[in-house]
């Protein structure tokens, strides 16, 4: 391998990481929300030159005081013409108009929004869920060959049931659920509909915020 074909491969690595998570992505630029450093403003290559994790295209606050107004606008005057890095906002180099259009649209305005963090985690949104749905199975007693209940590391543990076939445990839970197979024994449908009268079954909501979890890269 050159080095030039290794530092891609490493890139495609990199960036295939966050991306394939999937989840919601506002302004469509490829990036989900949750780790966006620019949630409203479509900028894939996410550049953000003074690091305050407010991508450029969005972050015309110059002087990094919350808040965008005659302040910056000066700083952004001195700059003008100029190849600076952090009044560049469109990223193409240069200071221009098209970055003062950028900091008028700002104007009186704080930064952002960036990036809205995970909307369901292992720790406050399913790991709750699962300690009351999976016990005393997943819980302790292993069963299966997992405790995703209260393992957080059991999630990524290799499925081994034919319904799951290349999924790990964390992601072949909604499958299970949904087949009305997990919880085992509870007469569940997996329609949360049919299930309504069944506590042992798990309901619309927390479904969805497994799914949710699942769908951003299961985070912890
Ligand atoms: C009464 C015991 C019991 C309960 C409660 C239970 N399970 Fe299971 N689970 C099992 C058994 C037994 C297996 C292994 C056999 C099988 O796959 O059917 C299993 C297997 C699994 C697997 C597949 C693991 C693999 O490696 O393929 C997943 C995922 C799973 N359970 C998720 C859940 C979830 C999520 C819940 C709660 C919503 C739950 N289970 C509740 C008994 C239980
Ligand atoms: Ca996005
Ligand atoms: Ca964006
Ligand atoms: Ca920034
Ligand atoms: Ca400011």
């Amino acid at each position: 391998m050159t080095i030039r074909t290794c530092i891609a491969f490493l890139f495609a690595v990199l960036i295939s990481g966050p991306l394939a998570a999937g989840g919601i992505d506002t302004d469509a630029d490829g990036v989900p929300d949750s780790i966006d450093n620019c949630s409203l403003q479509a900028n894939p290559d996410q550049r953000d030159t003074n690091n305050d994790g407010f991508g450029n295209a969005c972050d015309p606050d110059l002087n990094n005081d919350g808040f965008v107004n005659f302040l910056d606008l000066s700083q952004f005057e001195a700059a003008f013409f100029t190849p600076a890095l952090d009044e560049d906002f469109s990223g193409d180099g240069f200071v221009n108009f098209l970055d003062l259009s950028v900091m008028d649209q700002y104007f009186f305005l704080p930064p952002g929004p960036g990036a809205t963090g995970p909307m369901a985690t292992y720790t406050d949104d399913v790991q709750p869920i699962f300690a009351e749905k999976c016990t005393p199975c997943h819980t302790g007693l292993g069963v299966g060959g997992h405790n995703i209940g209260v393992n957080y590391a059991d999630a990524f543990i290799t499925a081994d049931t034919s319904d799951c076939d290349g999924l790990v445990v964390g992601e072949c839970t909604i499958v299970l659920i949904q087949a009305g197979e997990m919880p085992q024994g509870a007469g569940c449908s997996g329609d949360p509909a049919q299930d309504a009268g069944n506590s042992a079954c798990l309901t619309a909501d927390q479904q969805a915020t497994v799914q949710t979890w699942i769908d951003e890269g299961m985070p912890e």
